[in-house]
């Protein structure tokens, strides 16, 4: 164990013993399984507060934030805006159980931001959001059948669960018992990247497909980018068949720009979902679509949804600030420069290190992969050595840079990192790999 590693763990005596204690009452130490660290190894942190780009755990240990809470805390942690105005609610009244203007205030901030994007249903997950976008789907085309990708991951409703990516792929459950089987038999897993393999399970189930549930950015595998004209294809084998593209931007929503990446990529979905960083750190998640569609649920229409807190004051207002922020000139400029200065630096670093390895990239989201091969899909990304992802995660860890304890997952950036961040990250890099370079491959 390198003496950097020897002094962070010997200072964690109290966070250890929150954690074995936590151990007792919650499932695993955690209240989400990624958070275990079975995958890395080494002791799961416990975290006492954060701000800006940094993580206090209980030992008051600084680390440097690349996980910031899976991508919700895109400002920086404790951020004055959103804080004041969490406060400020909290004396007006945190749920009411009924319509406040500030649900469509933050409604106007997202369909300003999404042009596409007619109506909205807020709810506080998003796995509330992508399950109800495909209940919806299902509903109005009066078909059965969604077709997802091998690695994506959309939350954890039983219709997702099948060769998903994050804490399934971290875990490697394949299939999680549960989900009774005449529903997971309609859910058809098909590669990213792959058209053909689309177009198959369109012919092999002709008019029975509801939708087709992709990730524009796929995160939840690591970081693995569309390539040129698969996403365009994808919509347009999805009008062609009568099937509905739900595009899950729970991730890429507000990430890479205020507001969708689709138009990026030169598509639009009959339904967006969209969570994280739209609730400023508090639980607000959304889907959405024209009008019309939109209004084929209750009260309007029959499709049911509903939920308790869906559009609480209290997180309607953390949103709020959130996006109101997001607006600020230059904010997504410069934390897109900084993420590309890091993915510059940590390419040469591996190459220096002869360390074979890809860094898949896009704006403020990134995964180095341990392999030699192009990381386009999840059998590409499965061929990694997690083991050598693992050994990088706890050597960064020890130099105070936090990670994500999973290959199968991304690294975010905030708008709060700063220049001399990167060049701490790329300095821990060098060290790091050149750790793990004088060990055996496997
Ligand atoms: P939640 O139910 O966790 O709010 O959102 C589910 C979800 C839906 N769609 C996408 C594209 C997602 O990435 C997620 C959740 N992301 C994971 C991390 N990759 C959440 C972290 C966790 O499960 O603890």
């Amino acid at each position: 164990m390198s003496k950097a590693q020897t002094q962070l763990n010997s200072e964690r005596r109290r966070s250890r013993q929150i954690f074995e204690r936590a151990e007792k009452v919650l499932v695993g130490g955690v209240n989400s399984p990624v958070r275990a660290f079975r995958a890395v190894g080494g002791e799961p942190l416990v975290i006492d507060r954060a701000s800006g780009q940094y993580l206090y755990d209980a030992d008051g240990n600084e680390l440097l934030d690349y996980v910031c809470s899976w991508g919700a805390i895109i400002l920086g942690h404790a951020h004055a805006a959103i804080a004041e105005a969490i406060a400020d609610q909290a004396r007006r009244g945190t749920s009411f159980g009924m319509t406040t203007e500030l649900e469509l205030e933050l409604a106007t901030l997202i369909t300003q931001a999404i042009p596409f994007l007619e109506k909205i249903r807020f709810v506080s997950s998003g796995t509330e959001a992508t399950m109800s976008a495909l209940r919806l789907a299902r509903g109005v085309t009066k078909r059965d059948f969604i077709v997802k990708f091998e690695g994506c991951y959309h939350g954890h409703a039983d219709s997702f669960l099948s060769q998903a990516g994050s804490g399934l792929a971290t875990l490697g459950i394949a299939e999680c018992p549960g989900v009774p089987q005449a529903l997971a038999g309609l859910t058809l897993n098909v590669p990213f990247n792959d058209l053909k393999a689309v177009e198959r399970v369109f012919s092999a189930h002709k008019d029975k497909i509801a939708a087709v549930m992709v990730e524009p950015i796929a995160a939840n595998m690591g970081v693995v980018l569309p390539e040129t004209g698969f996403l365009k294809g994808l919509q347009e084998l999805a009008h062609r068949n009568g099937a509905m593209l739900i595009v899950d931007e729970v991730i890429t929503g507000f990430r890479l720009k205020n507001g969708s990446v689709q138009d990026l990529l030169g598509i639009e979905g009959h339904l967006i979902t969209l969570g994280k960083i739209i609730g400023g750190g508090v639980p607000v998640a959304a889907y959405g679509g024209r009008a019309e569609l939109m209004n084929q649920v209750a009260p309007l229409g029959p499709v049911y949804q509903a939920g308790t807190l869906a559009g609480n004051p209290l997180a309607m207002r953390a949103g709020i600030a959130a996006l109101k922020q997001l607006t600020m000139p230059g904010l997504y400029e410069r934390m897109n420069e900084l993420a590309e200065r890091l993915v510059r630096g940590l390419r040469d670093e591996l190459a220096d290190a002869r360390i074979p390895a890809q860094v898949n990239a896009i704006g403020s989201l990134a995964t180095i992969f341990f392999t030699p091969g192009p990381v386009r899909n999840y059998t590409d990304a499965k061929r990694s050595n997690t083991r050598r992802y693992a050994r990088f995660f706890r050597e960064m860890l020890a130099r105070g840079i936090f990670l994500a304890p999973s290959q199968f997952e991304a690294a975010f950036l905030s708008a709060a990192h700063t220049p001399a961040d990167i060049d701490r990250t790329l300095a821990a890099a060098r060290e790091s790999l050149q750790a793990i370079a004088a060990e055996p491959a496997d």
